[in-house]
């Protein structure tokens, strides 16, 4: 029976370059919130998305010389894009937003619109501060040093004819939610929203843009498109089917239950955000999280400043359990925390592979040792001894509760790393290696390792928001033992004669220096383009002659069954019969495009068969590595050269 509804969002993110560690932080939080919440026996939807639209993604897909819809597909869609690393991350979200999706254009024109016929959106001139890269306005006032708040970066004068939003009409309304309610957490983000900017009172905000093209038109003046913010933030909603049909769930999910979102973007959640809904008459979302950034040598991690970490290259190099773990274990969610390589491996090494990876692999190695795949059943009761570990474990999930119900992800995980502690030290305390000596003592030597089992299954199922697939493994090795929400406050859930499966380590440790200078080698800008060293020994000019390449003409190719690699092609070599010769080359292109062109193959290497199928030659590529990936291209040549023709 499910629990309740539960409805977690991340804020969308921008498209307009590759993301970054920082913004991989925010999702993998979301997502263990989501996976937790459903472990606890909830029905969660978890949103995230993207965010189209804005001139900053208008100016940078100029930039590529593409349109603005080719850009963001790329970014979203394409390879290493952003569906690809929330899939490589493990993330669980249950739907996923583009604010580019044509119900919400609609469905944004409808909101618009709602707000303009109730006469808190109208026009007006706009005269200001404009930060271009944070697609922000700024009074004088709230200019620092003549800068942008958010990026210190220079702002432009800006004026344009534009509609307003009536915020200074919802500013009381706004205070009182953020200082008597728990809308907004952590309680500092209050002040700071508070004196910073509504007690210096709160200006109607400019809602619409003449200046450029790319975003959700206003439908009944032409020129205007809606102001980029109020297009994200509706998200919530329109995903859940706000003022369209395509989508449903509002009814089940609104009000939301938490947003997520980092610190700079917590004025637009928690002003802007309630003051608009508060417009529209419609229920408040639960509650704002604003949490901090992970730093680099102190300073924000941005696209445009360069100093972006590798979401890829850090979960190729460790795993991507090792580093969401690590993301959540080092650092307080709600304050910024220093993100380092030396943090990164020592997390890994100290709590991974020392403290959970040993006891999962000392247990399940002593008990398989011990008495091969099951325990025996006759075991001693727990005496005095086991008592702290079992009550520890006992109340575990209590405590964990109490601080993923916070959000202090960093907490829960120290709660459980305690227990983890404790179990390590109970295998010293009881020596297992001292009682497998002694039959007489193998009841209590079964205890000691059903003990730690049940331990290690308890601190599993607990650590599975976080570190999903290692969870998943460690239940195999427990003989596919149950994890669910209930059984983890119960010690003795597990069979008496519980099963294991041994296995590899779970994290092996890691030499920090070799790592070190691995990614130091790593993060050296080089071209994306790599080719293969030149060959250095020499080919005698008649060797090289033996050699026979030819011009053939492709009549036919087609893709081969059950190979993902393999294309198979008929040629005519200008003999009168068809030569097939099968190229591993499907990766790059399409069959019915090779159909008609002239490529180069050798024909005087012997017959081999493929797949079953015989292949007389070889097709001639040109091959490159390309950010680590092989890329083939097939030499093709003048059509004018005849089929058969010789290369010499
Ligand atoms: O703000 N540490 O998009 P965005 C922690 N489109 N979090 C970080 C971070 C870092 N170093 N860098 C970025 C937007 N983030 C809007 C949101 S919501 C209706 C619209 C976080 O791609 C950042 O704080 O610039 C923000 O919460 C999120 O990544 C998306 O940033």
């Amino acid at each position: 029976m499910s629990k309740g509804n539960y409805y977690i969002t991340t804020p969308i993110y921008y498209p307009s370059a590759k993301l970054h560690i920082g913004h991989t932080y925010c999702t993998v939080a979301t997502d263990a919130m989501a996976r937790y919440k459903r472990l606890q026996g909830y029905n969660v939807c978890f949103l995230t998305g993207t965010d189209e639209h804005g001139q900053k993604i208008e100016d940078k897909a100029k930039e590529a010389g593409c349109t603005p819809q080719e850009y963001v597909d790329n970014i979203v869609l394409g390879e290493g894009g952003v569906l690809d690393l929330w899939k490589l991350m493990n993330i669980s979200n249950d739907r996923f937003i583009r604010t580019t999706d044509d119900y919400h254009v609609a469905a944004i024109q409808k909101i618009f619109k709602k707000m303009y016929e109730n006469g808190d959106i109208y026009k007006g001139k706009y005269t200001g501060k404009y930060c271009k890269p944070c697609e922000s306005f700024w009074t004088e006032s709230q200019l620092v040093d003549g800068k942008c708040p958010d990026c210190g970066r220079e702002v432009q004068d800006a004026e344009e004819e534009a509609y307003f939003f009536r915020l200074s009409k919802y500013a009381d309304r706004v205070q009182d939610l953020l200082e008597n309610t728990d809308f907004l957490e952590p309680r500092s983000r209050v002040h700071e929203m508070v004196n910073n900017f509504i007690k210096p009172g709160l200006e109607d905000l400019c809602v619409s843009r003449t200046s450029f093209s790319w975003g959700v038109p206003v439908d009944f003046d032409e020129g205007h498109v809606v102001y980029v913010w109020i297009d994200a933030l509706f998200n919530y909603m329109t995903a859940l089917g706000f003022c369209n049909d395509a989508k449903e769930g509002l009814e089940d999910f609104w009000p939301a239950d938490v947003h997520f979102v980092g610190k700079e973007i917590v004025r637009f959640h928690a002003i802007i955000w309630p003051a608009m809904l508060m417009s529209l008459g419609l229920p408040l979302p639960k509650k704002v999280y604003g949490h901090g950034w992970l730093l680099l040598d102190g300073g924000k991690m941005s696209k445009s400043k360069g100093n972006v970490v590798d979401p890829y290259i850090l979960a190729q190099r460790f795993g991507v359990d090792a580093l969401r773990f690590f993301l959540l274990r080092s650092f307080p969610f709600g304050s910024d925390g220093n993100f380092s390589n030396e943090l990164l491996i020592s997390t890994i090494n100290t709590d991974l592979a020392n403290d959970l990876g040993n006891l999962v692999s000392r247990t399940v190695a002593m008990a398989q040792k011990y008495f091969g795949e099951k325990l025996p059943a006759q075991q001693q009761v727990n005496i005095e001894m086991d008592k702290e570990l079992v009550e520890m474990v006992c109340t575990l999930r209590d405590k964990y509760e109490e601080q993923m119900e916070k959000y202090a992800f960093q907490n829960a995980l120290s709660e459980v790393f305690k227990v983890i502690s404790r179990a390590n030290k109970y295998i010293d305390e009881n020596a297992p290696w001292v009682l497998a000596k002694d039959e007489a003592n193998h009841p209590r030597l079964a205890k000691v390792l059903y003990n730690l089992l049940e331990t290690v299954r308890i601190c599993a199922g607990l650590l599975s928001p976080f570190m999903p697939a290692t969870t998943e493994e460690i239940a195999k090795r427990l003989g596919g033992v149950t994890m669910d929400w209930d059984s983890l406050e119960d010690f003795g859930v597990l069979p008496v004669q519980a099963a294991t499966v041994a296995g590899d380590a779970l994290f092996p440790r890691i030499d920090m220096e070799k790592e070190l200078a691995a990614l130091e080698e790593l993060s050296k800008p080089k071209s994306d383009i790599e080719i293969e060293p030149y060959a250095t020994e020499q080919v005698d000019f008649d060797t090289f002659c033996k050699s026979d390449f030819r011009a053939v003409k492709v009549k036919d190719c087609q893709p081969v069954k059950k190979s993902d690699k393999l294309l198979q092609f008929t040629l005519d070599d200008g003999t009168g019969t068809d030569r097939q010769i099968l190229s591993g080359i499907a990766k790059f292109y399409k069959p019915e495009e090779l159909i008609g062109k002239t490529l180069v193959a050798i024909t005087n290497l012997p017959p081999r068969k493929m797949m079953g199928k015989e292949s007389c030659g070889m097709l001639i590529s040109a091959v490159h590595t390309e950010k680590g990936e092989e890329k083939l291209h097939l030499l093709m040549v003048d059509d004018a050269i005849p089929a058969g023709a010789k290369l010499c």
